[in-house]
This record gives structure tokens, sequence and C-alpha cells, in this order.
């Protein structure tokens, strides 16, 4: 899928300009698009200040020399892109594969405009064919969990290398399988509800401004949600 990933990343970058503050995702496709804005601070001199959502974005936007503001010296940024695992017709999203999803969405939140980029394979009919990742404190994650099933899930604690895995916020990650997600902004609610969960992989299409994607032939095709 790398040719339909390159091909969303390069054409969100088309969004970006002169001046703008712009929101970085994480993923493998927004390895694309830092990529490629990156070429274009080189070859254009395009000026711009990117805010990360993850450490593995910031290392390659520094690699590229693409200036990067701490999230605490803006207030609001100009643009964001980012990835998703499953998106559906409404631009309602499945994220947080890569366990970013909590600064994702801090980040997305406070956009002005919001574009995801994904490959063909990541549309679907319903979200939850993906198991939805929620970020979790720690202290009585059994607890958090056993709500989380009662939600109508199976949760399953993230473990990567043998070990929990632990995000950048020094929480944990549970993977919950629904068979089918049929009100993404009810079941987000509720999750958010239960006590230790800080945030849902759920991520609202009202949230999202154009949905680009990307085909394995390098075609594309996008999807304006908003103006
Ligand atoms: C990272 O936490 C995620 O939200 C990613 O944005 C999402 O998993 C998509 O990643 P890929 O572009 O690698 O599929």
């Amino acid at each position: 899928m790398e040719s339909a990933k390159r091909a969303a990343a390069e054409y969100a970058v088309k969004y970006v300009q002169d001046g703008m503050i712009v929101a970085l995702g994480s993923g493998s496709t927004v390895y694309f698009m830092i990529q490629k804005l990156g070429q274009r601070v080189r070859e254009e001199g395009l000026k711009i200040q990117a805010v990360p959502s993850s450490d593995r974005s910031e290392q390659l936007a520094r690699e590229l020399n693409i200036p990067v503001l701490d999230v605490s010296a803006v207030s609001r940024m100009d643009i964001g892109i980012d990835g998703a695992d499953e998106v559906d017709r409404y631009g309602n999203l499945i994220k947080g594969g890569g366990g970013a999803l909590l600064r994702e969405k801090i980040l997305a939140f406070n956009s002005n405009a919001f574009h995801v980029i994904v490959d063909e394979d990541k549309q679907v009919d319903a979200l939850g064919k993906f198991p939805l990742p929620v970020e979790v404190i720690p202290f009585g994650i059994n607890l958090a969990m056993k709500h989380l099933n009662d939600l109508g899930c199976t949760p399953v604690l993230r473990v990567r290398n043998d070990k929990t895995f632990i995000t950048e916020n020094g929480n944990r990650i549970v993977d919950c399988q629904f068979d089918k997600i049929t009100d993404p902004d009810l079941l987000s609610a509720a999750i958010r509800r239960i006590p230790g969960v800080v945030e849902s992989g759920l991520f609202s299409g009202k949230l999202v401004k154009t949905v680009i994607v990307g085909r394995k032939d390098g075609s594309v095709d996008e999807r304006v949600l908003r103006d």
C-alpha cells in the first residue's frame, strides 16, 4: 500500500502554505507527508512551523529541517494532517494503531482544517473491524477494562515486544474489539465516562475537513466534508 499512502500524503501537502502552523500526525502514511513537507521546505523555501503529535514525527521533522514548535507555544494550528486506521463515509475515524491517539486528537481538535490521509483499504461501511484503541491511566486499569467490556467489546491490554505498551503520556492502551460501531459519537461519550479513561481513538467526522484516499495506482480521491 506504499504507493497509495504516498499518493494521499503528497496530495494533502498542497494545502500547506507559507506562514502556516502545521499539526503533524503520526504513522506510516504521515511519514510520507512529512517527507514531502521537508522537500518543499528544502526546494521551495516553504516557511512553516510544525507541532508534532509524537516523538517519531518530531524526530523526522527535525531531520528534514522543518522548524518544530512546542504545543505550549501555540493557541491554534492552521492545518492538521494525519492518518487513520479506519474511516467511514461520514469521516468518523478509528485512530491509535500506533498509540499516539491522545496527542493526535488534541492537535486535530485545535486545527482550523483537519485533513485525513488514508489508503483505500482503510475505508469501511461501519467502524469496528479494527480494534478501538483506548488510552487508560495505569491505576485501576482492571476496573476500567471491566467497564469497557460492559460496553460490548473484548478489551485487550496492548503488549509490544512482550512488554506492556506505554504511551508517550505514561499511560496504557486497551484495544477494544467491537462487533460493529453503529453510533461513534455515542460510544465515544460512553467510553470517556469511565473513570481512568483518558481518551478513545474514535474521532468524530465533525472534526474532519477532508478525507483524502490514495489508491495503489497512485490516483487520489478527495471527499470534502465541510468548507
Ligand atoms: C497513530 O497513533 C495512529 O493514529 C495512526 O495515525 C494510524 O494508526 C494510521 O497509521 P498508518 O498510517 O501507519 O496506517
